[in-house]
């Protein structure tokens, strides 16, 4: 023991944030960046007074029931904490943090890049040229869904929805949103609430899900939901793909009834679904949401803050549990 208390870090962090920790704790890293299976996580936290994971390591009930007694707080790099559960670690009295705020940006980017890839058939043009199969050209190829004047319906406005809601105004879209409870009116900025998820479907001619994988929320895009949307709707998930029932979103994709989706995460990753990825009208990117060199960094120290807090005898600012 060197006097710092022992820090295990699961992925491979930036730089500067693997530094810090190597500063201030007595941190042990994955150089090579492997996934550790459930048994090696479990053995790897035995000796750690803290952890550092992604939200590729699993911390199911019976993970935290094996954590020692000296771990004192799972600081998550991620904002969302589906992959931790969170009551187990409560009845543990073990801390859980998340980063919230620093990665709204970068989440916002690529739900505009997933809106705009899907409306405007960005992969299939993308791979018609790469493939040499570009022999063509008139005004009626490759006619695309404009997104300018149309309706920007956001699932959850937490911090990255109304991120999102910003930028889509500057594609002079209309903002509708639906969430827990109604947004005060400097955050609002002139969107329109919508009391049920019901009401938020019929206006959205693009949809895009900003809301935490929970069990209220898992499969919240479904059959049912689908139907509800206008004809040509494109639906665009940067959250979570638990909240998307795949095979119903693949018979909305192929009959046509919603225009595209674009997807930046999937029920199973890594990987995605091949059945979704042989389709032309979507456009897709591997989980890389807060993928930014300047968000990598900033999720990687809030992530350090929470965990400097919890062994300066404080409260961590972003404790969810
Ligand atoms: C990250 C995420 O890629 O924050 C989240 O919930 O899904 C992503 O920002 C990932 O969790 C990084 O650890």
């Amino acid at each position: 023991m060197t006097g710092k208390p022992s820090l295990l870090v699961t992925r491979r962090l930036t730089d500067d944030v693997e530094a810090r920790a190597a500063r201030d704790y007595d941190a042990v890293f994955n150089p090579e960046d492997r996934v550790f299976g459930r048994d090696e996580l479990i053995a790897l936290c035995q000796q750690a007074d803290a952890v550092l994971p992604c939200h590729s390591e699993i911390f199911s009930a019976d993970v935290i029931a094996a954590l020692p007694e000296r771990l004192r707080i799972i600081a998550n790099h991620s904002v969302g904490v589906d992959h931790v559960d969170l009551d187990a670690a409560r009845a543990r009295g073990i801390i859980v943090t998340n980063t919230p705020d620093v990665l709204s940006d970068a989440t916002a980017e690529i739900a505009m890049l997933c809106m705009l890839g899907a409306a405007r058939r960005g992969a299939e043009g993308d791979r018609m040229i790469r493939e040499g199969r570009w022999d063509f050209w008139s005004p009626s190829f490759m006619v695309g869904r404009q997104v300018t004047g149309r309706r920007f319906g956001v699932l959850g406005m937490g911090r990255v929805g109304q991120v999102a809601a910003e930028r889509a105004r500057g594609f002079g879209m209309e903002i509708h949103y639906h969430n827990r409870s109604r947004l005060p009116a400097e955050l609002e900025k002139g969107a329109t609430f919508h009391a049920s998820l019901e009401s938020l479907l019929e206006v959205s001619d693009v949809l895009s899900l900003h809301c935490p994988a929970t069990p209220r929320t898992t499969g919240v895009i479904n059959a049912d939901t689908l139907a509800r949307l206008p004809e040509k709707a494109i639906l665009v998930n940067t959250a979570r793909g638990a909240l998307v029932d795949e095979e119903a979103l693949i018979a909305a994709l192929k009959s046509g009834r919603l225009f595209a989706a674009g997807l930046d995460v999937f029920r199973d990753e890594p990987g995605g679904n091949p059945e979704i990825a042989a389709l032309d009208n979507v456009f897709l990117l591997p989980h890389i949401g807060s993928a930014t060199r300047e968000t990598r960094d900033a999720m990687g120290f809030r992530a350090l803050d929470n965990i400097d807090a919890v062994f300066a005898g404080q409260e961590p600012g972003d404790r969810v549990a």
